[in-house]
Order: structure tokens, then sequence, then C-alpha cells
């Protein structure tokens, strides 16, 4: 039985992997990072809680992620943990850089010290561009990568010390230049579920506007479980490499407004409200990512389309909405 060590599987990329590596047959562990709250830490994981190990434990300690390493000797490394919202990273630069960075550097330390033999994953991200494209409107593996937020410049680091290790230390460390992944478990301060649910809380009368920041921009957006295979297939590949992940399709923040508002059939701009908080002092203006390498090397390809990825969201979010209508109706 394989076993696998996580890193951020309490998030959302985390539990579909946990789920994911589960029906393959691994034995899972992974670490989640106190907190004075422990309720609704582990909701993702609601289903799998029996069949996982979870330990207290945290990117910024090193020596504690080195014993655990030391302990359950895994044979893949998926590090996923981080500081994983690109405008707060703007708020918290410090926090962000130590764990999206030297994060990186610690847990990579631990592994070539406790279990050099092991495979390791990198949670690389399209932010690490910035605003490069390449003359035919993508971003690849060869794009330049000029990080336009402490979040990308964070990251920026942990790809690259990656590679150095790998070339380093002959390590099996890999990256994934993820773009945009989204699905019900997506936090609500990331704006395709922060549309999705405040149009579904219009809808029902519980709010009536949603305020956005520039809608001008344009992502890549796939799914979150199609993104988990990904990255096991990236690690497992024979030659330890980077790889980009993407659906090859860019839609700008406004045409996932109008696409959610009229599945509700619902008007957007009857309800849309710029402000200047949801700004980013520098922005990522547009995102569309070419993952050819991926797609002939790997075998792997998306089974969500941008459409089918919102369907799901909407009718995730139609029911929790409505169910939380019903008791508010109740209660008052
Ligand atoms: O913003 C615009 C915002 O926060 C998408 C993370 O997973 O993907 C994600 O980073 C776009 C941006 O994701 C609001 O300005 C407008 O242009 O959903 P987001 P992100 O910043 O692209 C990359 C690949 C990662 O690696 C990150 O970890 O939407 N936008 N109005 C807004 N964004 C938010 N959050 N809230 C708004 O009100």
């Amino acid at each position: 039985m394989k076993k696998a060590f996580i890193t951020g599987i309490t998030g959302q990329d985390g539990s579909y992997l946990a789920e994911y590596l589960l029906t393959l047959g691994y034995d899972v562990h992974g670490i989640v990072r106190r907190n004075s709250t422990a309720e609704n830490q582990d909701t993702r994981l609601s289903d799998i809680t029996s069949d996982i190990t979870t330990y207290y434990g945290d990117l910024l300690d090193q020596g504690g992620i080195e014993r655990l390493l030391d302990k359950i000797q895994p044979d893949e490394i998926y590090n996923i943990g981080a500081q994983s919202h690109v405008r707060i990273s703007f708020d918290i630069p410090q926090f962000t850089v130590q764990t999206n960075a030297i994060g990186v550097l610690n847990i990579l330390e631990a592994y070539r010290r406790s279990c050099p033999d092991a495979k390791f994953y990198q949670a690389s991200s399209s932010e690490m561009f910035g605003n490069s494209i390449d003359d035919d409107g993508f971003q690849r593996e060869t794009t330049p990568m000029t990080p336009v937020s402490p979040y990308g410049c964070a990251k920026l680091f942990g790809y690259s010390i990656v590679r150095n290790y790998r070339r380093a230390y002959g390590l099996h460390a890999t990256n994934g230049i993820l773009f945009n992944h989204e699905s019900p478990r997506r936090g609500s301060n990331f704006v395709t579920n922060k549309v999705v649910k405040t149009a579904l809380e219009i809808k029902y009368g519980l709010k009536d506007k949603l305020e956005l920041g520039n809608m001008d921009a344009y992502r890549d957006w796939g799914h979150s479980k199609d993104y988990v295979k990904a990255m096991h297939q990236i690690l497992n590949h024979e030659v330890a490499d980077d790889f980009v992940v993407s659906t090859m399709t860019t839609h700008s923040v406004r045409e996932l407004v109008d696409y959610v508002f009229t599945q509700l059939n619902l008007n957007y701009k009857d309800y849309i409200i710029q402000n200047p908080k949801f700004l980013r002092p520098e922005e990522l203006k547009y995102l569309k990512g070419d993952s050819t390498k991926c797609r002939e090397i790997l075998g792997w390809k998306p089974e969500y389309t941008f459409e089918s990825m919102l369907d799901e969201m909407i009718e995730y979010w139609d029911d929790q909405i409505r169910i939380k209508k019903m008791v508010l109706e109740k209660r008052y």
C-alpha cells in the first residue's frame, strides 16, 4: 500500500486529492494547522475522516514536519498547503512569503533528510507568470515569469527551489503550474464561489447586491477534481519535471458573472456594485494556459468545461441557500 503525505489536506485541492488517492488504494496522511476553533476545520474531509490520518503540523515548523516524515516514510509528498488568496497576500505579505516560499524550503529540507527516495509535488501557480503572455496569447512552461503579487513572488521562489533541489540533490521533485481551479469546495472569498453564492442569495431574496472588484480580468478556470488527477500524474511521471495544467480557454470575470446570473434568470447589471476594496494594488490581467505538454506526455485532459464546473457550483449553492432560507424563516 503506497503512503501519501499531504499538506493543505483540509483545503479544496487537498480534500479532493485525499479522496482520489483513497480510491487508488493509498494510505493517506496529512497535516492540519492548529486553530482555536477546531469545529469546521475539517468540513471538506467529513466523508473520509475515518479513512485518513491527520496530525497537527505547520509548514513554518520544519522540525515538526521532519519528525512526521521520519515516522511516516511516505512514498509521495504533495505540498499543497499555502496562503492561497492573492489579494490578501497584499495585506499579509510577510506571512504569505513565510508560508508559500520558506514553507516550501522547510518541507524540501525535511524530505531531503528524512525520505529522499520519495516523490515530491509542489503546487506552483499561474500567478507566477504575472502579465507575461507569449505572442500566441498563451502562457506555457517557457513563458517568462514576472509575478505581480506577494503571492506570485513567493510561489516563484517555491517553484525555483524545487527545480534547484531536483538538480542539486537528484530528488524526484516536480512542479504543477496550475491555472485557476474551482469547485463547490472553493472558499467563498474567491471570485467564482463568491459570485455563485451571492447570486443564489439574491435569487432567494437574502441579498440585493453583489460587490466586486475588477470585472475585466481574464482567467483560465478549470475544476479542482480534474486538477488533482493531474497532480498525481505529474508526480508519478518517470522523469521529474514541470507541467502547466489548464483548460486552454479563458473568460473574463464579467462573462463568469453573466453566465451565472443568466442561469438563474437574472440580469447581473441590476445587482453589481464595484467596490475598490476588492481591487488589487497590481492586477494580473489575462491568463490562458497552454497545457499541451501535460496532455501529450501524461495523457491528461479535463472532463469539466467552464460551464459544467459553474453548473455544479450553482446546484450546490442552490441547495445550501434554500436550506438557509428555510432555517431563517423557521427561526423568525
Ligand atoms: O480572482 C477578480 C480578481 O481571487 C480571480 C488562487 O487559487 O488562482 C487563484 O487566484 C479574478 C482576479 O483568484 C473580485 O481581481 C473581481 O482578477 O478568484 P480569485 P486569483 O487571484 O486568480 C491562482 C492560479 C492561484 O494560484 C491562487 O491561489 O477575479 N475579482 N472581483 C475578484 N476576486 C475576488 N477574490 N473577489 C472579488 O470580489
